[in-house]
């Protein structure tokens, strides 16, 4: 997935996109409250800060992802922080979409099926890598050259920094989940697989 960036807004280099469903179409699995305060408090404060720190960079006409791995790779802290936030959450945002969940078909899922054994499989180590996550992060099924594999990160780190490509993400960060589960994290990642991806969208990743 490339996201562009849409400069011609008031001239700010990041924008908050919309939702790819209504706010309320993913219930009960995940609120219009949740979405309030995820998309429309918590995303859109790393859009904001993010248009602040990136001014004066030299970065400000590269493409998203190019700015997250420059600013990884010149240890621009905040701005990694905020861009890599921006990134991840665009890119969770799609990953899901309303009556989701139940298996991929195809290509994409031979290649699960030959890196982890099975459906079922990957479906228990997505879930044990989200859990694994330790405070505050993501995981996520990526394409590491021709195999497929889950990745736990912290904070706002991202595969995109590793050469590894995104095809999956779960947000495990409690502002994701703690309205619709509390402190219930596996409860979350097994409905979030159960009911939500939208396999069309990670296919399309491979
Ligand atoms: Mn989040």
């Amino acid at each position: 997935m490339t996201l562009a960036n849409a400069q011609d807004k008031a001239g700010e280099v990041f924008t908050l996109p919309e939702l790819p469903f209504a706010k309320n179409a993913l219930e009960p699995h995940m609120s219009a409250e949740t979405f309030d305060y995820h998309h429309g408090k918590h995303h859109n404060a790393y859009v904001v800060k993010a248009n602040e720190l990136i001014q004066g960079t030299g970065l400000e006409d590269l493409p998203l992802e190019e700015i997250v791995r420059q600013a990884k790779a010149k240890g621009l802290g905040p701005l990694f922080n905020n861009v890599g936030q921006h990134f991840n959450h665009s890119f969770f945002w799609q990953c899901m979409k309303p009556q989701g969940g139940g298996e991929p078909t195809g290509a994409l899922l031979d290649k699960i099926n030959a890196s982890f054994g099975s459906f079922d499989k990957f479906k228990e180590e997505f879930v044990n890598g989200g859990i694994g996550q330790f405070g505050s992060g993501w995981v996520w099924l990526v394409e590491n050259g021709d195999k497929l594999e889950i990745v736990k990160t912290a904070n706002a780190e991202t595969p995109l920094t590793e050469g590894k490509k995104p095809l999956l993400v779960c947000d495990v960060w409690e502002h994701a989940y703690y309205i619709d589960f509390q402190n219930r994290r596996p409860d979350f990642l097994k409905s979030f697989l159960d009911n939500l991806v939208n396999w069309d969208f990670v296919a399309g990743n491979l």
